[in-house]
């Protein structure tokens, strides 16, 4: 029976049960089978209705966790030594998912340590939170990782991590389509034949050659479906953000807000999962927005709140907070200084399926699709 007056219409399923049709659904089940009306109006609600809800995770808690875990139990043994954010509702817990497509967890390491290399189907990206020293390494490519940096694993890369000797602990996020590729069925796992690889390359050889955002004309072709950049440092992030702000008005929804994007394409670094960082000015107040696709946010700096589903979560440094799908959401910087937010998303799914909508408060009643 129709319980959102919406549903009380024609092109909406409105059928009342009767003794007749009871007995004919025992019979449809009976073959593997069910009248699409029981089941419509449930399977295509009027819009998104998220399983996930809006989670924060404090960094003073989650360090303490991270360090304790270090002394707990060896990244050899863990295979991989992270702490898995688990979104607060049944589906997270479920899907082993941050927020719906992503997973996401704190990977901290100390000096010396190393995680064994693997590869899967699963695409990974990283934002380094803390540390020294630390490093990976990508199909060969042998990468340095320095705080607020933001570094690629693209699905079916070699990878493995760790840092030197004489680094600092490190903790970093990682972010992963784990439950898009479960839910897909096709999530693949592999380790290497060796506990690490040994690079190919010099080191950084990928960020300084496509970092400054210029194609290499002497340099052969890069023929990979995810960005050649790898790494994109925080001061050159930053250096735009600022540089970006003296010239153009803030958005009144994401302030001054860069992609981590592929140069050679200006799309998102790799197919799946996207990021961004975004940096709203002293005292900005932003206005409501939601769009289809998850996003977990980091706080690169600063403090402030965002209201998500009408709830308000307080936010400093490494907190980390999700916004679940078509949400609405807004954030506000309380403090003194410029705040920034890195954010990781699935916008590329939505993008590639056509689903990618969003909608203001001022559109009322419609959407628009970019
Ligand atoms: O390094 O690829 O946090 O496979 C969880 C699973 C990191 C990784 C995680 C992983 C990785």
């Amino acid at each position: 029976m129709a319980t959102d007056p919406r549903d009380a219409q024609l092109g909406r399923s409105n059928v009342e049960d009767t003794p007749e049709l009871e007995a004919f659904y025992k019979e449809l089940a009976g073959v593997n089978s069910d009248a699409f009306w029981n089941r419509a109006n449930a399977i295509e609600p009027w819009e998104p209705e998220t399983r996930y809800r809006p989670t924060i995770w404090r960094y003073d808690q989650m360090r303490d966790l991270c360090i304790r875990a270090i002394d707990l139990v060896s990244p050899e043994k863990a295979g991989r030594r992270v702490i898995t954010l688990m979104n607060d509702s049944e589906a997270g817990r479920e899907n082993t998912a941050v927020c719906g497509w992503l997973f996401s967890g704190l990977q901290a390491m100390k000096p010396g340590e190393i995680t064994p290399a693997h590869r899967h189907t699963a695409s990974a990206h990283r934002f380094i939170m803390e540390g020294g020293g630390a490093y990976t390494v990508v199909d060969g490519h042998r990468i340095t990782l320095g705080k607020h940096d933001y570094v690629l694993t693209p699905n079916g890369c070699w990878h493995d991590h760790g840092v030197a000797a004489d680094g600092q602990l490190s903790i970093w996020q990682d972010g992963l389509d784990i439950p898009l590729m479960n839910v897909m069925e096709s999530n693949f796992y592999a380790v290497y034949d060796k506990p690490a690889q040994t690079a190919k390359y010099p080191e950084n050889d990928l960020p300084l050659s496509y970092g400054a955002g210029l194609k290499p004309e002497t340099r052969g072709e890069w023929d990979q479906g995810f960005s050649p950049v790898m790494v994109y440092r925080w001061d050159d992030v930053q250096d735009a953000l600022h540089k970006m702000a003296k010239v153009n008005d803030a958005c009144p929804h994401d302030g001054h807000m860069l992609r981590y994007s592929n140069p050679l394409t200006g799309g998102w670094a790799m197919k799946t999962m996207g990021a961004n960082m975004q940096m709203l000015p002293k005292g900005f107040t932003g206005k409501a927005h939601r769009h289809t696709g998850n996003v977990v946010y980091n706080v690169a700096g600063g403090s402030g709140y965002s209201v998500i589903g009408g709830e308000r979560f307080d936010w400093g440094e490494h907190d980390i907070f999700c916004v679940p799908s078509w949400m609405w959401h807004e954030h506000v910087n309380t403090g003194d200084e410029p705040a920034y937010l890195f954010s990781f998303n699935d916008f590329p799914v939505m993008e590639a399926f056509g689903t990618r909508i969003t909608e203001t408060k001022e559109e009322a009643g419609g959407y628009q699709q970019i």
